[in-house]
């Protein structure tokens, strides 16, 4: 077929490529320091976790050492890991959390 663009031949079609974003846990360590109360905090105000959820997980990472939060795009899973780190800074608790490949 006559493509129009000065090249003859078989019209192929290239499937329009949509990359899908790579994805990223956001990890809850634990530590002895930082209170039950304000870790399950974290997890509703900036995990949008109602009690239940938040108190599970952060159970779980007590018990455990460490538990998922969500699963986000980079850039929302840098901007969570940054805002808790900042609110435990300001509160002068020790809470760390990471964001690693999932
Ligand atoms: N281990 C803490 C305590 O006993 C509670 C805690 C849970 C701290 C989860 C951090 O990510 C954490 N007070």
């Amino acid at each position: 077929a006559d493509v129009g663009d000065g090249q003859t031949g078989v019209a192929t079609k290239t499937a329009p490529k949509t990359k899908r974003p790579s994805l990223y846990k956001v990890l809850m360590l634990n530590d002895d320091y930082t209170p039950m109360e304000f870790v399950v905090l974290c997890l509703q105000r900036f995990f949008r976790m109602d009690m239940e959820d938040a108190t599970r997980v952060m159970l779980h990472v007590h018990q455990k050492g460490v538990g998922v939060c969500g699963v986000f795009t980079y850039e929302v899973a840098e901007t969570k890991v940054n805002q808790v780190l900042d609110f435990a800074r300001e509160h002068q608790h020790p809470l760390q959390c990471t964001l690693e490949k999932a």
